[in-house]
């Protein structure tokens, strides 16, 4: 399943699910002699025996029919981490990330049998900045849908709706771009539908090769905002005309909120708002970072179920498909591009700059719609405490802001009074770990971390604790409290909460962690974690709960 909802009406598309063939490759576009595996596609490929611990490059085979000739584009979700496709043995499309998509148009593709080949490599090493080892664990394969479109020679390649409330009533700018593929320069016309009203969006010529954009604000007086309580979402439809005739559409769905910050508070439509929730990663014991539907709506219902009001998406964008539950349930979103605790050494690696940018603009263009999403953020505790960290911080908060100025920006500091960088922000957050990392008691260092962010540039932003909690080790049970069993990850929960719920300049709080997850298995004190787990899940990696679930579920449902 690619979305929650039908994404078009006049473009065929096609989801590839199933069984692919794979081989592991010696390196990526040297094709093996043989595929003597079937592997699910989307999937990880440590699912299979053979390959658990595998980190390298892995081919999938997939043989496409075609009855009619066309243009094909190709969409991939996830590939996990670097991608490189070939259809009929020519390169067309390369990717660097897993959890962001592409996609490879291939232009006049004529009808009969066709070979798609898919390459992934999980490797690490200079080429790869952001999947580095680490305290979460880097996945190998097509972990995401992957999607066969048929398009003409003009298409729709983006839209990007901003809703806005202009004294009292509502109003959205529609934003859509369009690619001509085709050899001959075409007249585009746009109707938008959206809360029962259809309007042409206006029209652009675009040449050969060339994108067309039409922006344009209309007014949609009668609509119901959406809110976590109300989260009321419209279907938003663009019709693409060309010639005379409706060639091409695209469907997505937004809610009308307005989010923003004042005097230090976070403001959701104009009222405070203040995010209880989780950080989660997408992992899981039985399905990696590939999660089928049915695991992904378990994980959602338990964090509803806890009391939860929000996810942080730790540490890179998510699927589609848990931003399209948010949406619909009224949980919000701080969704963050790919980076987690790197060195200012590793920001320095050639590849950083791009490869940062690139997955940032990703996130921002292919998840704008998605109401859920209430905070952008960057570079989860990286070397903001410097000057040349810095420099990569206000790069990458002014492009968020460049693509987006509809919602606030943050990033996850562990760097407390070091801190440089809370004036590029909109909100300040902090990582710290009172009763777990430090013996600072949580309410004295919240209001430490609040003159911190006063004294370094962050002075009426709103505030919001991004990580707190500890270890606990699912079945170390002891009536000794120790450090690792549930009843100390359980007493360090409340106390970070019952801190944090009473203090009034605090907009939010986020759980470290939602499950347990896998980690990168190496040296020092970070790789080197009991059972190669990070053990301060709410749940275990199967969703077991541990006492820590129902200890917050009575804190957050009694607040
Ligand atoms: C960090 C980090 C998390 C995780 C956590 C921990 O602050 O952002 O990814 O590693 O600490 O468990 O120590």
């Amino acid at each position: 399943m690619i979305r929650l909802f039908n994404t078009h009406q006049i473009r065929k598309i096609e989801e590839l699910e199933g069984m692919w063939d794979f081989a592991p490759a010696a390196a990526l576009g040297e094709p093996p002699e043989a595929f003597p595996y079937k592997l699910p596609v989307p999937g990880c490929w440590e699912l299979h025996p053979q390959f658990g611990t595998y980190r390298g490059t892995g081919v999938y085979r997939k043989r496409i029919k075609l009855t009619e000739k066309t243009h094909l584009r190709l969409v991939f979700k996830g590939i996990s981490h670097t991608a490189q496709v070939y259809f009929d043995g020519l390169l067309v499309a390369r990717h660097y990330n897993a959890y962001t998509a592409f996609d490879a148009v291939i232009p006049d593709v004529e009808p009969g049998e066709h070979e798609l080949l898919v390459y992934s490599d999980n490797a690490f090493s200079e080429a790869s900045a952001l999947h580095v080892p680490n305290d979460y664990y880097t996945y190998g394969g097509i972990i995401r849908p992957v999607v066969l479109e048929e398009i003409g020679d003009l298409y729709i390649e983006n839209v990007m709706f901003t809703p806005h409330r202009e004294q009292g009533s509502w109003q959205g700018q529609w934003k859509v771009i369009i690619r001509n593929i085709g050899q001959v320069t075409k007249k585009a016309d746009v109707q938008g539908r959206l809360a029962g009203s259809n309007l042409p969006l206006g029209s652009c010529v675009v040449g050969p090769g060339e994108r067309g954009e039409l922006i344009v604000t209309l007014p949609y007086p009668d609509v119901q905002e959406w809110s976590l309580e109300q989260p009321n979402l419209y279907e938003l439809r663009a019709v693409l005309t060309v010639d005379e005739s409706d060639c091409d559409d695209w469907i997505d769905r937004i809610g009308f909120r307005e989010i923003t910050t004042c005097n230090g508070k976070l403001l959701l439509n104009g009222r405070e708002l203040v995010l209880k929730g989780v950080n989660r990663h997408e992992d899981h014991a039985l399905a990696g970072a590939a999660f089928p539907l049915q695991l992904m709506a378990k994980d959602l219902e338990l964090i509803v179920d806890l009391g939860c009001n929000a996810v942080r998406t730790s540490h890179y964008p998510y699927d589609e498909r848990f931003l399209d539950m948010c949406d619909e349930r009224g949980i919000a979103v701080w969704e963050e591009n790919h980076a987690r605790g790197l060195s200012l050494e590793q920001m320095m690696n050639p590849n950083f700059a791009w490869q940062s940018e690139q997955v940032t603009r990703e996130m921002v263009e292919q998840h704008f719609n998605h109401p859920s999403i209430l905070i952008w953020a960057v570079l989860n505790e990286c070397a903001s405490d410097t000057k040349e960290g810095r420099v990569h911080y206000e790069k990458q908060l002014t492009l968020i802001k460049e693509l987006d100025s509809s919602r606030p920006r943050s990033f996850a500091s562990h760097h407390r009074d070091r801190e440089l960088c809370f004036d590029l922000a909109d909100i300040v957050s902090f990582n710290l770990y009172p009763g777990w990392y430090t013996d600072e008691d949580p309410g004295e260092l919240a209001d430490q971390a609040r003159a911190w962010a006063d004294a370094l540039g962050g002075r009426g932003k709103p505030m919001i604790l991004s990580e707190f909690g500890a270890d606990g080790f699912y079945g170390f049970r002891s009536p000794n409290r120790e450090k690792g069993s549930e009843e100390r990850q359980a007493d360090i929960l409340r106390s970070n909460l019952e801190a944090y719920i009473r203090r009034d300049y605090i907009s939010g709080m986020f759980i470290w962690q939602f499950s347990d997850c896998r980690v990168t298995e190496g040296l020092g004190w970070l790789l080197s974690r009991s059972c190669t787990r990070n053990s301060k899940g709410l749940v275990d990696e199967y969703r077991r709960p541990k006492l820590a679930y129902e200890t917050v579920r009575e804190v957050l449902r009694e607040n």
